[in-house]
C-alpha cells in the first residue's frame, strides 16, 4: 500500500502517523505531505526519516489510500484531484460529510456500506463519533426518539494554537490577542462556544451532533439538541447524553448491549467511584460510559456519560479503522482490479 498522510505536520496528522505504526498498517511506501510551507521538513515514521512534499507532488505519486486532516477548505480543493487518480481519500474534515454522495462512517456502525467506487470517504466530527458507537446498537434494540446532548470538549480538538494557548496561560503568561484561538481564556474557564455561531443561535459544533448523527443513524426523525462547550481539558472529549427511547428498556439489558458493543468499554461501578474521564481515555482507541442510569423524569429515558480521546477515535483511529476495512474488503488499491 502506498499511504499518503495530508496535514502530517497538523495535531491530528501526527497522531495519524503514531496509529499506523502501532496498528502496523501494511505500508509499501509513507508520503507525509503538507502545506508548502512545510516541504522538506522532516518527519519520522516507524525509525525513518521522511522529507514532507507538497500536495502536487502527491497527488502525481498515486497513492492508494490518502487520509487527510488539513482542514475543509484544503480537502475540498484537493480530495477530488486525489480521486481522479484513483487514490481512495478518507477526509477528517466537515467538507464532504453532508454531501448526499459521500459516506459518513463510523466502522462500528456503518462501514458494510462501503464500496471499491467510494473514492471520497468523510470521518465525522470526534463528538458525533464517540456518541454514535455508544448509541447505534441503542437505537436498534429500543429507536431512540430524542436526544439532549452537553459536551465538554478538550482544547485539542481545536488545533495547535489552541494548545499554544493553553500552555502559555497556564505558566501565568498571556497569550497575545493576535495569537490567541479563543476570545477568552481557556485556563480555568468554560467556553459555551465550539466553531463558529449561525444563522440560528447554535454552534456549528452543535449543529453537526444533530446533522451527523442523523445520517449516521439513517433517520432523519431523531429530535436531537446539543450544548457544546469548550473546558480546560487535553485528554478527551466527554459528554453527557439524555437518551429518551419509543421503546422500554431495562438498565440490565442497555448495560448488556453496551457490554457487547464493538469499541466500547464500560466503566460504571458508582459503589466504587468509576466512571469515565478524559484524564484516562487519553492515548486509548476505545469509546468509555458509564453513568448509566434512568432518567426519572419522563417514560423510557436514559442517561449516559460517554468519553474518548477526540484525537484518536474522534479522529486518526477513526480513519484507520475505515483504511483497515477497505484493506480487509479489498476495496482499495491493486485488490480492487483483481
Ligand atoms: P503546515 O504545517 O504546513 O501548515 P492543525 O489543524 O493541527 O493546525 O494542522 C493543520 C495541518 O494541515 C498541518 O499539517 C498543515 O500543514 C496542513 N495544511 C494547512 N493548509 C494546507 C494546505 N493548503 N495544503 C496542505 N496542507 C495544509
Ligand atoms: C472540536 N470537533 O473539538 C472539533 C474538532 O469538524 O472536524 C474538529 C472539527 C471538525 O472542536
Amino acid at each position: 500500500m502506498k499511504v499518503a498522510v495530508v496535514g502530517v505536520t497538523g495535531l491530528v496528522g501526527t497522531v495519524m502517523c503514531r496509529v499506523l505504526e502501532e496498528r502496523q498498517f501494511p505500508i509499501d511506501e509513507f508520503l507525509p505531505v503538507a502545506s508548502a510551507r512545510s516541504v522538506g521538513k522532516k518527519v519520522t515514521f516507524r525509525g525513518e526519516s521522511y522529507s514532507i512534499i507538497g500536495m502536487e507532488e502527491a497527488v502525481a505519486a498515486q497513492p492508494d489510500i490518502a487520509i487527510f486532516s488539513a482542514g475543509g477548505s484544503t480537502s475540498l480543493e484537493w480530495a477530488p484531484k486525489f480521486a481522479a487518480v484513483g487514490t481512495t481519500v478518507i477526509d477528517n474534515s466537515s467538507a464532504w460529510r453532508m454531501d448526499p454522495n459521500k459516506k459518513l462512517i463510523v466502522p462500528e456502525v456503518n462501514a458494510d456500506s462501503l464500496t471499491a467506487e467510494d473514492k471520497i470517504i468523510a470521518n465525522p466530527n470526534c463528538s458525533t463519533i464517540q456518541m454514535v458507537v455508544a448509541l447505534a446498537p441503542l437505537h436498534r434494540a429500543f429507536g431512540i426518539k430524542r436526544l439532549v446532548i452537553s459536551t465538554y470538549q478538550s482544547f485539542t480538538g481545536t488545533g495547535m494554537q489552541a494548545v499554544k494557548q493553553y500552555n502559555l496561560e497556564s505558566k501565568g503568561f498571556e497569550t497575545k490577542q493576535e495569537e490567541m484561538a479563543y476570545h477568552y481564556p481557556i485556563f480555568e474557564n468554560c467556553l459555551p462556544h465550539c466553531d463558529v455561531f449561525l444563522d440560528n443561535d447554535y454552534t456549528k459544533e452543535e449543529m453537526k451532533l444533530v446533522h451527523e448523527t442523523r445520517k449516521i443513524l439513517e433517520d432523519q426523525s431523531l429530535a436531537i439538541t446539543a450544548t457544546a462547550v469548550r473546558v480546560p481539558v487535553h485528554g478527551g472529549h466527554s459528554e453527557s447524553v439524555n437518551v429518551e427511547f419509543h421503546k422500554p428498556f431495562t438498565i440490565e439489558e442497555v448495560r448488556e448491549i453496551l457490554e457487547e458493543a464493538e469499541g466500547m468499554v464500560v466503566t460504571d461501578d458508582p459503589a466504587n467511584n468509576k466512571y469515565p474521564m478524559p484524564r484516562y481515555a487519553k492515548d486509548k482507541d476505545e469509546v468509555f460510559v458509564g453513568r448509566i442510569r434512568r432518567d426519572e423524569s419522563i417514560e423510557n429515558g436514559l442517561n449516559l456519560w460517554i468519553v474518548a480521546d477526540n484525537l484518536r477515535k474522534g479522529a486518526a483511529t477513526n480513519a484507520v479503522q475505515i483504511a483497515e476495512y477497505l484493506m480487509a474488503n479489498k476495496l482499495v488499491g491493486e485488490a480492487v482490479l483483481k
